[in-house]
């Protein structure tokens, strides 16, 4: 019955993770997967998640399942966070909000609903853009295709040509868009360029799909989402946000993640929840509590909200550290190549403008594991393992 079936490719990162794993060097550095480590290489247990987990098991409640949506409590928390406390589209129950399995959850389900309400419409990604938003949205039975992103050349996005392309789109196109700390680049666009990307949005008819999984990295909460302000300011009637917690809140296994779909009305709103359910029930009926608990007594606990601030702050400023310490540290291993836009990057990547062949003797002659495209997880660098990945970087240049 079997015999025909090929054997799919690796997913190219998380393939990576079994290589390192069966590496026996014990130097061996994975820069690999996009995953925040603290200095002393370990996954962190953030503080605040720890206090919300005593506080769950101490109440020990029995586990229903939960509605189709996910916590209410929770997809409340998320419309706040994502959209502001304040938020007028809130006030007037303009957004959808499910519980998602991660942010890849809340992928599929904006996916699946829009190829039901739009099977015609096409999906453009970043050129070059996290690889599983192709795979994704092609499983959802999309044809996808690119928008022009990077700029190898100048070291950061081609925005005139990215504009160009946004607007040549057919009407109703979904766009997907990293909402910050673009993977696996690590270049934004400016909140100037925000407002260009929004008028073509809307001149030209597209569905704007924000894809936000690093909330928090790149300069805070509130400056990160500052795009989400601009889309609302500029009156777009309908926008997508996939939410995802596992950086944010180091709940990697957990499956944290949300759906929010703007829509024009109440009545609207009412109708695309209800469409979102028959994606979910169909796929996997109701997600998870665990994880959404903790985050929703996170967000709504005054003292444990601040509690995750400071240790988001902490993430990235680490980074931020790693960032600088890399690009010094190639200075004084008397790289002459100009590595300066390692620190103008975002969030958790940066695109090193190495070459596949660089990148496969980091990791055979070195145990430096990057991702084959030049992309390093500069979260995972640390104070320990920085000068062995220079002298790496130093020798393969
Ligand atoms: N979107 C982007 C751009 C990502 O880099 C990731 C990383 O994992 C995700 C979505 C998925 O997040 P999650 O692990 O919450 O599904
Ligand atoms: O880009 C990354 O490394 C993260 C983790 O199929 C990831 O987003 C990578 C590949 C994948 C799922 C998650």
């Amino acid at each position: 019955f079997f015999a025909a079936v090929e054997m799919a490719p690796r997913d190219p990162i998380l393939g990576l993770n079994e290589q390192f794993a069966a590496d026996t060097r014990a130097d061996k550095v994975n820069l690999g997967v996009g995953v925040y480590f603290d200095d002393a290489g370990k996954l962190p247990l953030l503080a605040c998640v720890k206090a919300a987990e005593t506080q769950l098991t101490e109440a020990a409640k029995p586990r229903g399942y939960l509605p189709i949506d996910g916590i209410a409590a929770y997809d409340k928390a998320v419309q706040r966070l994502v959209f502001g406390a304040d938020s007028a589209v809130l006030a007037d129950s303009r957004v959808a909000t499910i519980q998602a399995l991660g942010g890849t959850g809340g992928l599929k389900v904006g996916a699946d609903f829009l190829k039901k309400l739009n099977p015609a419409a096409k999906v453009l990604i970043s050129d070059p853009s996290w690889e599983n938003h192709r795979a994704l949205f092609t499983n959802a039975g999309f044809e996808v295709g690119t928008y022009s992103y990077y700029d190898a050349e100048n070291r950061g996005v081609k925005f005139d040509a990215m504009l160009a392309d946004l607007n040549a789109a057919a009407a109703g196109t979904i766009v997907v868009l990293h909402a910050c700390c673009h993977n696996p680049t690590g270049y934004d666009i400016t909140p100037a360029q925000w407002e260009q990307v929004i008028a073509a949005v809307k001149a030209k008819s597209l569905v704007a799909f924000l894809d936000m999984a690093y909330q928090g990295f790149g300069d805070g909460i509130a400056e990160d989402g500052a795009v989400i302000q601009q889309f609302l300011a500029a009156g777009v009637e309908n926008f997508f946000v996939a939410t995802s917690f596992s950086k944010s809140f180091s709940l990697y296994g957990e499956r944290v993640g949300a759906l929010s779909v703007v829509c024009a009305s109440k009545d609207e709103t009412a109708r695309v929840l209800s469409q979102l359910k028959i994606a979910i029930r169909t796929n996997y009926s109701n997600p998870p509590t665990h994880g959404a608990q903790v985050v929703a007594t996170v967000l709504d606990t005054p003292a444990l909200r601040a509690q995750w601030e400071d240790e988001l702050a902490g993430m990235r400023q680490r980074i931020k550290q790693m960032r600088t310490l890399l690009a010094e540290k190639l200075v004084a291993a008397g790289v002459k190549q100009d590595f300066g836009f390692i620190v103008r990057q975002r969030g958790m990547f940066s695109y090193s403008g190495l070459t596949k062949p660089q990148m496969e003797r980091l990791r055979n002659e070195f145990g430096v594991y990057g991702v084959d495209s030049g992309r390093i997880c500069v979260a995972a660098l640390n104070t320990q393992n920085i000068d062995k990945v220079v002298a790496a970087i130093a020798a393969v240049l």
